[in-house]
């Protein structure tokens, strides 16, 4: 339950951590102080800002399924606690897509709304990230879209919306808020970065008539802070090319695109042992990393980010950090074994602070 009294134990291993990191924040007990009394008084406390945002890099430096985290340092937290309206989540969370991605670039964003407290109710967003893509259930029970999302479209088509019924329609954000219920939101244009997906070599890809956004943006994990809760704090960083094409693009129960490009390669696809497939999947990767290279939006492939982690690791065993990690989604979907990150083993542990996923408000 996120609006239990915050944990004061876990409460004094953060600050003493968050003051034994930064030394410029000066000395942790006064500070200590003061929180056991908010805790005592209210069942809750009040982050500093610098609190907050080490909190929300650390937070990224424990994702243990996260392969990007060399960067975690330079994670741009917007500190939104004061945030009410739906409204007002609204215009924040367009800034976020605003601030995060451009033509010239993406940067690591997180954006942290109020707390869960005692006593009172929080504000969340029923969407899994701020961008994605509809996926219609038709009446032969085939999807049009992204299948994944078929059963929130319905949600949001049996509150009102009515997108265009094509493959890549941006769905609308569902903003949850104590005093206003659900209400949705249409992004504008300018908060959608999106890609059109062509193949360096083969003219007939743009047939296909694919594309994707720029920003992953997951809103729907709950950041956890020192014995707080903070259930809206949707983040993004960039996407790694396979994350689209071995999944997003490849996976039968989301756009299932092999057996269309291995169709359109010529491949022989009556047996398994042609590896239809494996070729299929190369060239749908070298396709999305081509594409957004070719418009100029960051994008990184498996074997750099595979190298950038193990460079994580080294980094953090000189400060003398052990890096929790899960090998099964560390290592990529396609050329695992081609990587780096698959020959070794990962310390394994639920370090706080962190971000969790609790069980979806929609449908
Ligand atoms: C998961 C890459 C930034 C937190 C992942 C995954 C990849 C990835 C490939 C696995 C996703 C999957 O298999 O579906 C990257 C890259 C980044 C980046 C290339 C570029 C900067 C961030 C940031 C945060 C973050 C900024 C948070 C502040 C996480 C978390 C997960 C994850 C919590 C697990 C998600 C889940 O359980 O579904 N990341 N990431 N990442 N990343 Fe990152
Ligand atoms: N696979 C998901 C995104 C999960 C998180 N990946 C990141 N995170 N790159 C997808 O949309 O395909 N990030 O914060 O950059």
């Amino acid at each position: 339950d996120p609006n239990e009294p915050a944990d004061l134990a876990e409460a004094e291993e953060f600050l003493r951590l968050c003051y034994a990191e930064q030394p410029r924040l000066g000395p942790v007990e006064p500070r200590l102080a003061v929180i056991r009394a908010q805790v005592a008084a209210t069942g809750s406390y009040v982050h500093t800002t610098e609190e907050l945002t080490w909190g929300a890099k650390v937070a990224w430096r424990n994702a243990s399924r996260c392969i990007g985290r060399l960067y975690w340092r330079s994670l741009v937290v917007l500190d939104r606690r004061r945030a009410r309206t739906a409204e007002e989540i609204y215009a924040l969370l367009v800034r976020h897509l605003c601030t995060a991605g451009d033509s010239s670039t993406v940067r690591p964003v997180i954006s942290v709304f109020a707390p869960a407290v005692p006593g009172r109710p929080y504000a969340r967003v029923w969407n899994e990230q701020l961008i994605r893509y509809a996926g219609y259930r038709t009446a032969t029970g085939e999807v049009v879209g992204d299948p994944r999302y078929a059963g929130f479209t319905a949600a949001m088509q049996a509150l009102g919306w009515r997108g265009k019924g094509e493959a890549f329609d941006v769905l609308p954000l569902a903003i949850e808020t104590p005093m206003e219920g659900v209400r949705l939101f249409e992004l504008p244009e300018r908060a959608v970065l999106e890609v059109p997906i062509l193949h360096p070599e083969l003219g007939w890809f743009a047939e296909l008539g694919l594309r994707w956004h720029a920003v992953p943006a997951i809103s729907n994990m709950r950041l956890r802070v020192g014995g707080m809760n903070y259930p809206l704090a949707p983040f993004n960083g960039w996407y790694m090319g396979t994350e689209i094409g071995a999944r997003n693009f490849a996976d039968p129960d989301r756009y299932d695109m092999l057996p269309v490009v291995a169709r359109r390669l010529g491949l022989d696809t009556s047996r398994e042992s042609t590896l239809w497939r494996d070729r299929a999947l190369v060239e749908l990767n070298r396709a999305v990393l081509w594409s957004f290279e070719r418009v100029g939006v960051k994008i990184t492939d498996h074997h750099t980010e595979s190298d950038r982690f193990l460079a994580h690791l080294r980094n953090e065993a000189r400060a003398g950090r052990e890096v929790p990690a899960d090998w099964s989604w560390i290592v990529p979907p396609m050329s695992g074994g081609a990587t780096g990150v698959f020959h070794r083993y990962y310390h394994e542990a639920d370090q706080r602070p962190n971000f969790y996923l609790d069980p979806q408000a929609s449908a």
